[in-house]
């Protein structure tokens, strides 16, 4: 299943993003920044983010703009430093637009990806990977560190896929879950993740779990004190959810941008030894 930002979801990031910044610092330990680099693995003093010019292109085709998304991916990264503005031209004269202001990186969203292109050299990060990587990072700030814990993952499509792996490989214990067996068992035989078909169970039985599933979650599975990274959309949780859980990563873009931004930067600025 796609899931896709809508108006109504978009129309208050902006105003939210100091917010959400400091829900990060209270929940993970660390800023928008310092999250971002943490997930691509550098620290930010490596890196120079200051005056990039980065240029955010609308795009129509598919379902068409989203009110205010490209505005909103632009103000993420002017908090990151950077230098941002959308064009006026959406598509293809949008993009020569951006080229022509030389815009050293370029965001455009169609309904299936999510990139950023870095204009020097052609290389690009995307918005699953970042999304990804960006709350495992979170959860492993929350946490303490994931090395040797159990982790269960809810969905196994392409951001709860990515996570499994990157959290695999940092030492964790990975449970995977999701409705769609043929998903959970290409999985398994990949990266050997254990799946689980029993959803209430090992809820009840895991407290750390990362979210990438579209479905509602049931507040009396919920194990309490559950620390949950949660970028799946819409938000999830019911009350009681809410009030077992001791903390709820969740942001409609800013992780996934701020993410995005930090790893194209990092193919052309990182700074010399
Ligand atoms: O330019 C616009 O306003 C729209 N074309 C933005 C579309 C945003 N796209 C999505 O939300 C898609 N679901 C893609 C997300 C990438 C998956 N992580």
């Amino acid at each position: 299943m796609m899931t896709r930002l809508t108006d109504e979801m978009v129309k208050d990031i902006i105003g939210s993003l100091d917010g959400t910044n400091d829900m990060l610092v209270d929940q993970t330990g660390m800023n928008a920044l310092e999250l971002a680099c943490d997930a691509v693995g550098i620290g930010p003093d490596m890196i120079e983010l200051t005056g990039l010019r980065v240029g955010v292109v609308p795009v129509t085709s598919g379902m068409g703009i989203i009110k205010k998304f490209s505005e909103s991916v632009a103000e993420i990264v002017r908090k990151l430093g950077m230098d941002a503005f959308v064009t006026e031209a959406a598509d293809v004269t949008g993009l020569a637009e951006a080229l022509s202001a030389g815009a050293e990186m370029i965001f455009m969203a169609d309904d299936i990806k999510f990139i950023a292109i870095n204009t020097t050299n052609g290389r690009f990060s995307n918005n699953s990977f970042s999304t990804a990587a960006g709350y495992v990072s979170a959860l492993k700030g929350a946490a303490g560190g994931l090395a040797g814990k159990e982790v269960l993952v809810l969905g196994a499509g392409r951001v709860g896929s990515i996570a499994a792996e990157i959290m695999t490989d940092m030492g964790a214990y990975v449970t995977v879950y999701d409705i769609d067996k043929d998903k959970t068992r290409d999985l398994s035989e990949r990266i050997g993740v254990k799946i689980t078909n029993d959803l209430g169970g090992d809820l009840s039985a895991h407290d750390l779990v990362f979210n990438a599933a579209p479905a509602p979650i049931d507040g009396r599975h919920v194990r309490e004190g559950t620390i949950f990274s949660s970028p799946g959309i819409p938000f999830p949780f019911d009350e009681l959810g809410v009030k077992k859980a001791k903390r709820i990563i969740h942001d409609p873009l800013d992780i996934g941008v701020s993410v995005m931004a930090v790893q194209c930067a990092s193919f052309s600025r990182m700074k010399g030894p």
